[in-house]
């Protein structure tokens, strides 16, 4: 059974992946609106593994013997100066998450809470991916720069992404 400590830290993990969730949304709209048809359907998708992520925390708490809380959420960002700006802010939010993870993961080794932190165990993989994905993101944006035609491809190359999720940027972006 989780100590309530460990359940606090749980359900306050739930609240940052539905925050992630919220915010990964609005950031598919503003995509769509400005254009980033792929891009857009990539962080739609990304937005839904969010979701996963929150739910897997949510049903493992009570599964665990503890109360999983429906969290408030903060209001997302809606507005993004660019395309980089926005990924940018998505592998500093990951980042976040890692840490919160990590804490997590060491509050669990600190209770002898063993249980919960091999559950955590697929969240730090989880956590390495995401940063790893999207600091190639960001790599490839700086690499196209304001080349519009290299953003072309890169937006289609996103929107591939959204169909096979997390797989590697392949490097097929020349016209
Ligand atoms: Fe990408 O954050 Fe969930 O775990």
């Amino acid at each position: 059974m989780v100590s309530s400590n460990i359940e606090k830290a749980l359900n306050d993990q739930v609240a940052l992946e539905a925050f992630s969730y919220f915010q990964y949304l609005a950031m598919a709209s503003w995509l769509d609106n400005n254009g980033f048809e792929g891009a857009s359907k990539f962080i739609y998708n990304q937005a839904e593994e969010e979701k996963m992520h929150m739910q897997k925390l949510f049903f493992y708490i009570n599964d665990a013997g503890g109360f999983a809380k429906a969290p408030a959420v903060p209001q997302p960002n809606h507005e993004y100066a660019s395309l980089e700006e926005l990924f940018k802010l998505i592998l500093n939010h990951e980042g976040k998450v890692s840490t919160s993870i990590h804490e997590l993961v060491n509050l669990c080794l600190q209770e002898k809470d063993f249980t919960s932190f091999n559950f955590l165990q697929w969240y730090v993989s989880e956590q390495l991916e995401e940063e790893n994905l999207f600091r190639t993101i960001v790599d490839k944006i700086k690499m196209v720069g304001a080349n519009t035609d290299g953003l072309y491809m890169l937006d289609k190359d996103l929107g591939r992404m959204a169909i096979t999720p997390n797989q590697p940027l392949n490097s097929d972006m020349q016209p």
